[in-house]
């Protein structure tokens, strides 16, 4: 389904320079509503550059460059930011990887569901999901890391660690950013914790994943170890968390 009203795409990106280019053409393609924001962190394989050039003549692209490497969750966050303020008056929000692991001609889905939820998550793990590509000790990984999640965080949703996502523009007014520890992948359970505890309506769609084609990897295992400390942080910020909201 096509948008009715403005879309933002945010697309986090450090060292895409192999994939950001036909990802823009793909998603701008994908539906006349979308424009796309690339958060860069100053990668030193030229990304940026490449963004830039784009947008010199595509008036549906704009980049960030912030000065070094802080975090996929920081940069989002920061996109966020950007399109809030925008004249544009974006009502949805997405945010989804550079490197094709998330693809653009699911948007439409996205913006379906988003008819009957506040918040749509791509999900790897229902009916109709898959993950290609993946070696069989990081699919087992990534399964266990989402039910140690859900087991402390006990939201509603599959999976807490995909960053494909739809956010309505009511959402992200309503979120409150500086109450955002992190900066690395943990703010997709942050985020996802907010909305819980607000109350939004989270729906979730089938996603096909897949692994990256191109680039190299960004994950590190010190990440994987600080991101499983995280979410048990998390869970005992409940309290705290809901006075940053304001909820009683
Ligand atoms: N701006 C910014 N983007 C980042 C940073 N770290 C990762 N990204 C981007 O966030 C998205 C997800 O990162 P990935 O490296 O694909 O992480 P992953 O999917 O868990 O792991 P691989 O695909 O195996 O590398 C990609 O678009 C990255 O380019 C960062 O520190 N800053
Ligand atoms: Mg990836």
């Amino acid at each position: 389904m096509k948008a009715k009203s403005p879309v933002l795409v945010v697309v986090p990106s450090y060292n895409e320079s192999e994939n950001i280019g036909s990802l823009i053409e793909e998603l701008l393609a994908t539906d006349p509503a979308i424009d796309v924001l690339v958060v860069d962190d100053n990668s030193p394989d030229g990304t940026a550059d490449i963004v830039e050039k784009i947008s010199g003549y595509n008036k549906r692209l704009f980049l960030i460059v912030r000065k070094k490497k802080d975090g996929r969750g920081g940069a989002v966050l920061d996109g966020f930011r950007w399109g809030l303020k925008s004249k544009k008056n974006y009502q949805y929000f997405f945010e989804m990887d550079a490197d094709f692991s998330h693809k653009p001609s699911e948007i439409p889905a996205f913006i379906k569901h988003a008819e009957n939820h506040d918040v749509v998550i791509g999900s790897r793990y229902m009916k109709g999901s898959n993950i290609i590509g993946w070696p069989l000790n990081r699919k087992v990984f990534s399964k266990l890391a989402n039910i140690y999640t859900r087991f402390l965080l006990r939201i509603p949703i599959t999976d807490y660690t995909n960053g494909f996502r739809l956010y309505k523009r009511t959402v992200l007014e309503r979120l409150n950013f500086d109450a955002i520890e992190k900066s690395g992948y943990i703010v997709l359970s942050e985020i996802a914790f907010q909305i819980h505890l607000i109350g939004f309506g989270i729906g979730e769609i089938p996603t096909v994943f897949v692994n990256r084609q191109r680039g190299l990897s960004n994950l590190s295992v010190s990440e994987v170890t600080s991101a499983l400390h995280s979410v048990f942080r998390l869970s005992t910020r409940r309290k705290k968390i809901r006075k940053a909201l304001n909820l009683n």
